[in-house]
């Protein structure tokens, strides 16, 4: 794996009050090796500090990660959030411990997809499959003209 980020450019954080921080570090070394670059937004992280990252950056995508089990609560309305700041075709996943205690995974993934994610993690994903996953979203929201650039649509920005 290359560090060279080839314009893929994320943002990452922990979400609501939650100050798990290790699975954000891995997280960061790992997709800078897969070569994406991560601005690392750190633990307790709220959706506007997401957000507004993500349009300073121009970023391609935003990865939430939620540990303590209030993903739920913390997570609501985020897909609104970028729609009513510009961000409306944003790739955004999310992973972690998302619900409190054991819930069936696939249940859990269709909460948060309804909500708006693009992605849903479980805590054991392969995170070399997370790579692959993002180059190729990040590829399919941009214009064609853009593909492996950093540079985003005129009316993002705008926003
Ligand atoms: C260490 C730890 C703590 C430390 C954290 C120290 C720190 N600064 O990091 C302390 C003691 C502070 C703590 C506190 C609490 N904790 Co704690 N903690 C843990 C513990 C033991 C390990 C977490 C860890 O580091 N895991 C290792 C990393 C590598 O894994 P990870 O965080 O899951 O991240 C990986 C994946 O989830 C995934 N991933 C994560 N996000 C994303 C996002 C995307 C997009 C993708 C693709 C992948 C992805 O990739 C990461 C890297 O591999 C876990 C139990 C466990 N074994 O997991 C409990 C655990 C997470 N804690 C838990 C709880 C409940 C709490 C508290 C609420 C307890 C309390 N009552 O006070 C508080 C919350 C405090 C807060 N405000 O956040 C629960 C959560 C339960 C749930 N979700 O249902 C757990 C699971 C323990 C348990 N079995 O009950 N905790």
């Amino acid at each position: 794996m290359s560090g060279d980020s080839q314009g893929y450019k994320v943002v990452l954080g922990v979400i609501g009050a939650d100050c798990h921080a290790v699975g954000n570090r891995i997280l960061t070394s790992v997709l800078t090796q897969g070569g994406i670059e991560v601005v690392n937004l750190g633990v307790m992280v709220s959706q506007d500090e997401f957000i507004d990252c993500a349009r300073a950056e121009q970023a391609g995508a935003i990865l939430v990660s939620s540990i303590y089990g209030h993903g739920e609560l913390d997570c609501q309305d985020f897909r609104a959030r970028c729609e009513e700041r510009g961000l409306g075709d944003i790739v955004l996943y999310v992973g972690g411990n998302l619900v409190i205690g054991k819930q069936e995974f696939a249940a859990v993934e269709a909460q948060f997809r309804d909500m708006g994610f693009d992605r849903v993690f479980r805590p054991t994903v392969d995170l070399a499959e997370v790579i692959a996953l993002l180059k190729s979203d990040i590829d399919q929201r941009r214009p064609a003209g853009l593909r492996n650039s950093r540079a985003l649509p005129a009316e993002r920005l705008s926003a």
